[in-house]
């Protein structure tokens, strides 16, 4: 700032004196009367000082006015001669002297250039870490790199100058240097966090681990209060035969809550006990959970001869409200009607808009209105169904004709001993404003039973799988040993015409229904099916997860994912999945009975893929 000073005044100066070039004008300050004194040589103070980096060729000293210096400015070692403080930029100049000059010669370090290229989505920040000022022939600066991945990709390594897989490197810039920085997308990530079931005379351990680990009912769901996972009671395999299910403790809907990207236990709810949760469904923030346990000392009693013991298998269904950051639980049957809900589903078929109850196969289809305040009244007349047919395995409630009223869509299990029943069909029922009830609009048969063994159908999810604005209907089935999905395409006024079948056998994999979203973000809605077991799955390199999800080539037709090979070196007992943000989030616990007794708190692993797909 000095020197700047310096110059203004010295430029204010020559101004204005160029009328008078030859001589000095000086401004008079001393008084008029003061006695004029002969004109003696002006001396100045010429200055020179060198920055740091360099030298000068003279330091200054004291010149008669008008005198000439020539000064030169030498840069030394890895610095460059920069320009003087006043702003001239020859590194020799001649100074005539007028005033009194203070002139600083500025070096500067030379430049090289550092060059990165970016491969991948990411950016690369550098930062300084030493400028290298401490001696004469250092010769560059020492910079540090960070590597910062873009949202869903992950840092590969640097190659050229450098050759480095960390995230930060440093670097000496001492001449022109090149440097790559690769990133990848990631395909997938896995993290664990630890959770722990404090122990209580409440509870059954057994059951508590029973639940964990059991592949039915495991249900994520989000509201504006965060993230949440169930596990759907199941009770302890060591109350498979008894006489009768008071005998067996239920077990209860066990919460999980994530936290600071962390999934934390959150409530054991006692007031929905559960012998064992096999469906549910989730609408409009009510979710409704059935109790499809096979308690009971006849063992697979479905075959037995006696209709009285396939109908010990009951259990009660329940309504949760899953909007709050509490769940708060009705139940929607009374002891009359309860009921073995394998099949159980939620929707309005009375056009109150109140959601009503639908759960089957025995004894029969069950139908509870919701009459709000006052619970849930059965209600089984309100459907017209042949008891000669087969009964209902699945059942869902959707509106598929846009009339707010929904339909009743039914799939049977199949009976292998009667060759016309209805293996692999579906029919629907719609409300008949004459009869006042459900009538049977549509049945058609698969035709796939007959090439052999029968299969019973174990969910009905209704979702628009071609895009067209139809509703469409998938379908999971079972058998022993030939799990299978398959799409049934709407044609318009409740018609459907069987589409796409996928037997599972073939892949050594065994599911127990599957979810539905948009994994690769094609705007087609794919299936990821719940694999419980099988050597397809679980392989001597990990659990093979391209198994699990098929991708919807855009018409309804389903392939298995094949773009990357998604087999993860991970143990769990179960899992479901979801999309979130564009990824597909599998969650799943790890627990062996080996870690459980009845005394102590049960610590288990919760684990979270999430896969990049898109
Ligand atoms: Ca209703
Ligand atoms: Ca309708
Ligand atoms: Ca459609
Ligand atoms: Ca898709």
């Amino acid at each position: 700032m000095k020197s700047y000073i310096t110059i203004f005044i010295l430029s204010f100066f020559i101004s204005c004196s160029s009328d008078s070039a030859d001589s000095v004008s000086i401004p008079d300050p001393t008084p008029i009367s003061k006695p004029v004194t002969p004109a003696s040589v002006v001396k100045y103070t010429l200055s020179v000082t060198a920055g740091e980096g360099g030298t000068v060729s003279t330091t200054g000293g004291e010149y008669e006015s008008g005198q000439t210096v020539s000064v030169t400015a030498t840069p030394q070692g890895e610095y460059l001669f920069k320009d003087w403080s006043d702003g001239n930029t020859n590194a020799t100049r001649t100074i005539t002297v007028s005033s009194n000059i203070n002139l600083t010669a500025n070096f500067e370090k030379r430049k090289y250039p550092l060059t990165i290229n970016i491969e991948g989505e990411g950016e690369v920040i550098e930062e300084i870490v030493n400028a290298g000022r401490t001696t004469d022939y250092d010769s560059g600066a020492t910079v540090k790199l960070t590597a910062v991945p873009s949202e869903g990709w992950e840092f590969v390594a640097w190659t050229g100058a450098i050759e480095s897989t960390e995230l930060e490197v440093q670097l000496l810039v001492s001449e022109a240097k090149e440097v790559n920085a690769e990133f990848k997308k990631i395909l997938y990530s896995v993290s664990t966090n630890q959770i722990i079931i404090p122990n209580s005379s409440q509870f059954n351990n057994y059951n508590i681990y029973q639940s964990i680990v059991n592949i039915t009912a495991k249900i994520y769901y989000s509201n504006s209060f965060g993230e949440y996972f169930i596990f759907g009671p199941s009770t302890s395999s060591d109350y498979s035969n008894v006489d009768s299910r008071s005998d067996a403790p239920p077990a209860y809907p066990i919460v999980l809550k994530k936290l600071n990207d962390e999934w934390v236990l959150d409530e054991i709810y006692t007031d929905a006990p559960i012998w064992l949760a096999r469906n549910f469904k989730i609408k409009e923030n009510v979710l409704v959970l059935g109790d499809g346990n096979e308690l009971g000392k006849y063992g697979a009693a479905w075959e037995s001869e006696n209709l009285e013991d396939k109908f010990k298998w009951r259990g009660n269904a329940y309504i949760a409200d899953l909007s709050s950051n509490k769940i708060s639980w009705k139940k929607v049957n009374d002891d009359e009607n309860m009921t073995w809900f394998h099949g159980i589903t939620i929707g309005d078929i009375n056009g109150d808009s109140h959601l009503d109850v639908g759960g089957v196969p025995a004894p029969g289809i069950k139908l509870f209105l919701n009459n709000e305040t006052n619970g849930f009244t059965s209600n089984d007349e309100l459907i017209n169904y042949d008891e000669n047919l087969n009964i209902p395995f699945a059942i869902e409630f959707e509106d598929l004709d846009n009339d707010k009223l929904d339909e009743i869509i039914f799939a049977s299990y199949g009976d292998e001993n009667n060759p016309v029943s209805e293996h692999n069909s579906i029919q629907i029922y719609k409300h008949n404003q004459t009869t006042n009830r459900y009538e049977r609009v549509f049945f058609k048969k698969f035709g796939v039973g007959s090439q052999g063994e029968v299969l019973g159908a174990t969910s009905i999810k209704v979702y628009d799988f071609n895009n067209d604005g139809i509703k469409d209907i998938s379908i999971c089935r079972e058998a022993r040993n030939n799990d299978s999905f398959e799409i049934w395409i709407g044609k318009s006024d409740i018609e459907y015409e069987p589409y796409f079948f996928q037997n599972l056998n073939q892949y050594n994999i065994n599911i127990k229904e599957f979810e539905v979203m948009d994994v690769n973000l094609d705007g087609y809605l794919d299936i990821v099916l719940n694999i419980f077991m099988g050597s397809g799955f679980n392989t001597s390199n990990g659990l093979d997860f391209n198994k699990a999800i098929w991708i919807n080539d855009g018409k309804g037709g389903f392939s298995m994912y094949n773009e990357k090979n998604l087999t993860v070196d991970v143990l769990m007992n179960s899992y479901t999945s979801y999309m979130k943000n564009g990824v597909l989030n599998i969650i799943a616990p790890h627990l062996t009975l080996e870690e459980i007794n009845n005394s102590d708190d049960i610590s288990f692993r919760f684990k979270h893929i999430k896969f990049h797909l898109n």
